[in-house]
C-alpha cells in the first residue's frame, strides 16, 4: 500500500511539474552564438594520434581513469608518462586532419586534441563550451574531468562548464573518433570523404545567468502579416519580462516568461525575403539581464498541387548540389571566404537554389547563402542503407535532425528539410523515415519536408514515381543518373516521367563525370563533351516533366571520395563537378547556365 502511495505521489509530481522551455522540442542549444561574448578556441591544438586508443583503455580494455585527458606532465625525472601534449604535433582547428597531415590522409580512428586557454571568473556569468561540429564522435574533458560526449559529425553541441572552470589556466581535451560503424548515420558506406577532426569552430561562450537560450521567430504558414514565435529563457522565472523589437518595422512587443518560454505575436507587413531581394531585419530580444540581436528574414513556403509557392507565388528552383568541400585545396570548408567562392560560382551558374548535401553544412554557409538570396535544401546524413531496424540508429538520426532544425530554424532561406537520400524501399525504412518526418513537422510546421528517392528505373520508357515514402513528404526529390549509370545519353531525352502523387518533384541529382581538360567525342566517358551531352539530353527530358518544380544537379565542384580510385581520371575524386577542385569550369557548367538564364524565368 505504502509503495503504491509513493508511486502515486511521484506520478502526481511528474504530472504537475510545469513544462520547461522544452515544450518547444529543442534542447537548450544556444541560438546565434555570434551575437555573444566569447573566447575563441580556434587555432593550433596539440594532438596525439591514437589508433589503439591507448589513451582511453588500459591493456585489459577497461576505460582508464588517468587517460590522456589528464594531460599529465612529468614532475620528477623518474616519472613514467608515455605521452606529452606539449611536445606533440599540432593541427589547426577548425579543420579536418586528413588534408593537414600526409600520414592522416586515409586515417579513421582516434585523435586526441588539447588546447590551453585563460579564463577570468565572473560570478555573474555562465560559460558554455560550444562546438560547431566534430566528426564523428567527441568525448570532451575540461581540466582532466569528463564533461560529456556527442555523436554525429555535422551539428553543433555544447556543455555548460561554469563550475568546472578555474581562474587563470585551463585546458580542454577532446577525444575525436571518426571510425565508421554500421549502426551510425551515415553508415560505413558513403560517397564522400570521411574527414575526421574538429572540423568547425570551437568557442567558450559567455552568457548572463538568466539568459536567452533559444528563439524561433518567423511567419506562420501561409500568413504574411503576422510575425510570431517564442523566446526561451534559462534560469529565469515565471513573469520575467521579454521584449522583442524590429526597429525597421517600428514594432516592439512585451511578453512574459511562462514555464521557461515567452510567446509573442506581432501584426506587421514585412518586406518578404526572396532570391531577388533577400531582405532581412534586425531583430532585438531583451530581458532584464540579457540582449541578443539577429538578422532575420520573413517569407512563406507552401505547395499547391505540383507547384512550390514562395510568398504565395509559383517558383522554379534552379539549383545545384554542393558538398562542404573547400575549393582549390580540398578538405573541409573552414572559412567564410571559402563559402563565398562556392556560392559565387552557384550565382554565376544562374542558381536561385542550393542543395546542401548530404549533411548539415556550417552555420556560416547557411547565413552567407541566405544573404545572397539562395533558397536552401538542408539534409541529414540518412544515406543509402543505414540500419533502419536499429532503435539506436533512429535515435541518432532523430538527434541530428533536431540539432539541424534547432540551429537553423530562424533562417528564411531554408525552405526544405530533407530526411534521407537514396534509401532502399522496405517496411522498416518507411516507418523510420515517416517517424523522422513527424518529428520534423512537430519541431517546425512552417517548412516543407522532402527526401531524395532512388528512382532509377533505367531501360524503361517511363519512370513511374510510386515509392510509398512519397506520401509522407511535401516535395519529392528524385536522383536520376540517366546517361551515366544506365541508359545511353540519347535515351534520356526520350525518357518520360509519371508520378502517383500530385506533388512537386525536384530532380535532386542528375549528372555525369568528366575530368577537366579531357576532350574527345560526346560518347567518350570522362570527357567534358560526354558530361555536356548528359546535361543536354537530361535538360530535354526535364522540359517534358510537367510536375518538375526544380533541380539540383550533381554537383557544383569535384569532391574527394575514396570510392573513386580510377587512376589519372578520378584519383580519389568524384568527377561529377561542373567545376574542378582547382576552380576550372567544365563545358557542362555553361550548358546548365544557359538553361537557367534563358528558361524558367
Ligand atoms: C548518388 C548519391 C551521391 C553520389 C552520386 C554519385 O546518387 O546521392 O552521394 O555522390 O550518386 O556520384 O554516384
Amino acid at each position: 500500500m505504502k509503495l503504491i502511495k509513493s508511486i502515486l505521489i511521484v506520478f502526481v509530481i511528474i504530472l504537475n511539474t510545469p513544462l520547461t522551455a522544452q515544450e518547444t522540442g529543442f534542447s537548450d542549444l544556444l541560438q546565434n552564438i555570434d551575437s555573444r561574448e566569447k573566447i575563441e578556441l580556434n587555432g593550433m591544438w596539440d594532438i596525439i594520434v591514437d589508433p589503439l586508443e591507448n589513451g582511453y583503455y588500459n591493456h585489459r580494455l577497461q576505460v582508464k581513469d588517468d587517460g590522456y585527458f589528464k594531460n599529465k606532465k612529468m614532475e620528477s625525472p623518474s616519472d613514467l608518462i608515455e605521452y606529452n601534449f606539449d611536445t606533440s604535433s599540432q593541427l589547426m582547428v577548425p579543420g579536418d586532419w586528413n588534408t593537414q597531415m600526409d600520414k592522416l590522409y586515409y586515417y579513421e580512428g582516434t585523435v586526441w586534441y588539447k588546447k590551453d586557454f585563460n579564463y577570468t571568473i565572473d560570478s555573474n556569468e555562465l560559460a558554455f563550451l560550444y562546438f560547431e561540429a566534430v566528426n564523428y564522435e567527441a568525448i570532451v574533458y575540461l581540466n582532466g574531468e569528463r564533461i560529456g560526449s556527442h555523436v554525429g559529425g555535422y551539428t553543433p553541441f555544447q556543455f555548460e562548464v561554469t563550475d568546472k572552470l578555474k581562474e587563470g589556466n585551463n585546458f580542454v581535451v577532446v577525444k575525436v573518433d571518426n571510425k565508421r560503424k554500421k549502426e551510425n548515420v551515415p553508415t560505413v558506406n558513403q560517397d564522400w570523404w570521411n574527414y575526421g577532426g574538429i572540423t568547425r569552430s570551437v568557442h567558450l561562450v559567455k552568457t548572463p545567468i538568466s539568459h536567452i537560450a533559444d528563439y524561433s521567430i518567423q511567419l506562420p504558414k501561409g500568413n504574411t502579416k503576422t510575425i510570431e514565435g517564442w523566446v526561451s529563457v534559462k534560469n529565469g522565472k515565471d513573469g520575467d519580462a521579454v521584449n522583442v523589437s524590429i526597429p525597421e518595422l517600428k514594432k516592439n512587443v512585451n511578453t512574459v516568461v511562462q514555464n521557461g518560454i515567452a510567446k509573442f505575436s506581432m501584426k506587421t507587413k514585412p518586406v518578404l525575403w526572396e532570391p531577388e531581394n533577400p531582405k532581412t531585419y534586425e531583430v532585438i530580444l531583451k530581458t532584464a539581464t540579457d540582449k541578443i540581436t539577429d538578422q532575420i528574414g520573413f517569407r512563406t513556403i507552401e505547395t499547391k498541387g505540383t507547384k512550390i509557392l514562395l510568398n504565395g507565388k509559383d517558383i522554379f528552383l534552379k539549383g545545384i548540389s554542393i558538398h562542404e568541400e573547400a575549393p582549390f585545396k580540398t578538405g573541409r570548408v573552414v572559412s567564410k571566404e571559402e563559402c563565398k567562392i562556392l556560392l559565387d560560382w552557384a550565382k554565376e551558374l544562374g542558381c536561385n537554389f542550393i542543395r546542401l548535401a548530404h549533411y548539415p553544412h556550417s552555420e556560416t554557409m547557411v547565413r552567407e547563402a541566405e544573404k545572397m538570396g539562395f533558397i536552401i535544401w538542408s539534409e541529414i546524413p540518412v544515406y543509402w542503407t543505414i540500419q533502419f531496424e536499429n532503435k539506436d540508429t533512429y535515435a541518432n538520426a532523430k538527434n541530428q535532425l533536431t540539432e539541424m532544425i534547432s540551429r537553423d530554424k530562424n533562417r528564411a532561406a531554408i525552405v526544405l528539410w530533407s530526411m534521407a537520400n537514396e534509401t532502399p524501399e522496405s517496411e522498416a525504412r518507411l516507418s523510420f523515415i515517416e517517424n523522422l518526418v513527424e518529428q520534423a513537422r512537430e519541431l517546425d510546421n512552417t517548412r516543407l519536408i522532402t527526401a531524395a528517392l532512388d528512382t532509377q528505373g533505367y531501360g524503361k520508357d517511363e519512370n513511374l514515381i510510386e515509392d510509398p515514402l512519397g506520401k509522407a513528404v511535401d516535395v519529392i526529390g528524385i536522383n536520376n543518373y540517366c546517361g551515366w549509370y544506365a541508359g545511353s545519353t540519347e535515351s534520356c531525352s526520350k525518357l518520360k516521367w509519371a508520378s502517383t502523387y500530385n506533388k512537386p518533384m525536384i530532380m535532386s541529382e542528375v549528372g555525369g563525370g568528366a575530368l577537366y581538360g579531357l576532350h574527345g567525342e560526346k560518347n567518350e566517358r570522362w570527357t567534358e563533351e560526354y558530361q555536356a551531352e548528359v546535361y543536354r539530353t537530361n535538360i530535354e527530358m526535364m522540359r517534358n516533366i510537367d510536375f518538375l518544380a526544380g533541380l539540383s544537379p550533381w554537383i557544383l565542384m569535384d569532391f574527394r571520395s575514396s570510392r573513386r580510385p580510377l587512376k589519372r581520371i578520378q584519383d580519389d575524386f568524384n568527377r561529377k563537378g561542373l567545376i574542378s577542385e582547382q576552380g576550372m569550369k567544365k563545358q557542362a557548367f555553361f550548358i546548365l547556365r544557359d538553361y537557367y538564364l534563358n528558361e524558367n524565368n
